[in-house]
């Protein structure tokens, strides 16, 4: 047996190659307004789930670098249908921008809608990878959030808590609110243990976010 113990998850190139691959070609494929609209299962997604007017847009566009790829707004419920992006030039894995639960000022069919359609695809699409699950820093974990949470973790689809709009908030609120949320984490099978915390706006946990989608991608 070798003397140096090696840390299996650990791999240092990673970092890079996500850095390369979100600097890389992506492109908006399709919205899909139901599932049968949804794009042949021919790559692993990752998706962005949260309530609306948590950064889930904002989030992708930070990721990508890309301002204006995913439509954004201060109105909640701008999103209102699955929209796909296609990363990496030929195709490495797929990006999936969700419309948001839990927004009350909806008209109620609408709410419906949205609500079956994200939970049928988060707990049947066998190429989801991860979900990020996006909770906003200055609110923390909701009811509402654990109810999804909850359903992925029924269902088994493993999932990633991560704090969004971490710049409104002061840094020693969001050490405690991060603490708070990793402990309420552990307590989800499918949860990954660690929260990433990010500001869209500042750039805050982008480049940590990158490798943690290409680690779930790559696992
Ligand atoms: N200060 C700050 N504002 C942010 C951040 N991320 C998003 N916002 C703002 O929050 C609002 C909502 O952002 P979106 O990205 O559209 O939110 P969403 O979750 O996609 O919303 P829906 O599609 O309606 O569910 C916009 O006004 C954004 O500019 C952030 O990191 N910091
Ligand atoms: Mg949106």
């Amino acid at each position: 047996m070798s003397e140096i113990e090696l840390d299996p998850g650990a791999d240092p190139g990673r970092a890079e190659r996500a850095r390369k691959l979100f600097s890389g070609p992506i492109a908006f494929l399709k919205s899909a307004p139901a599932l049968q609209h949804l794009p042949a299962p021919s790559a692993p997604e990752i998706a962005f789930a949260g309530r609306s007017n948590v950064g889930k847009s904002s989030l992708l566009n930070a990721l990508t670098n890309r301002n204006g790829l995913a439509r954004t707004s201060v109105t909640p419920g701008r999103t209102q249908e699955l929209n796909y992006f296609d990363v990496g030039e030929p195709l490495i894995f797929r990006l999936v921008d969700m419309p948001g639960y839990g927004f009350a000022k909806a008209p109620k069919d609408v709410v419906k809608k949205w609500r079956f359609l994200i939970n049928d695809y988060l707990r049947g699409r066998a190429v989801l990878k991860r979900t990020l699950v996006l909770i906003d820093s200055r609110h923390g974990i909701k009811d509402v959030d654990r109810d999804v949470l909850e359903m992925l973790d029924t269902a088994a689809v493993s999932y990633r808590i991560v704090l969004t709009k971490a710049d409104k908030i002061k840094a020693t609120e969001l050490e405690a609110v991060q603490a708070a949320t990793e402990a309420e984490a552990r307590k989800h099978p499918a949860a990954h243990p660690q929260v990433i915390a990010t500001s869209s706006e500042k750039g805050m946990g982008i480049a940590e976010l990158r490798t943690a989608v290409l680690e779930a991608v790559e696992s």
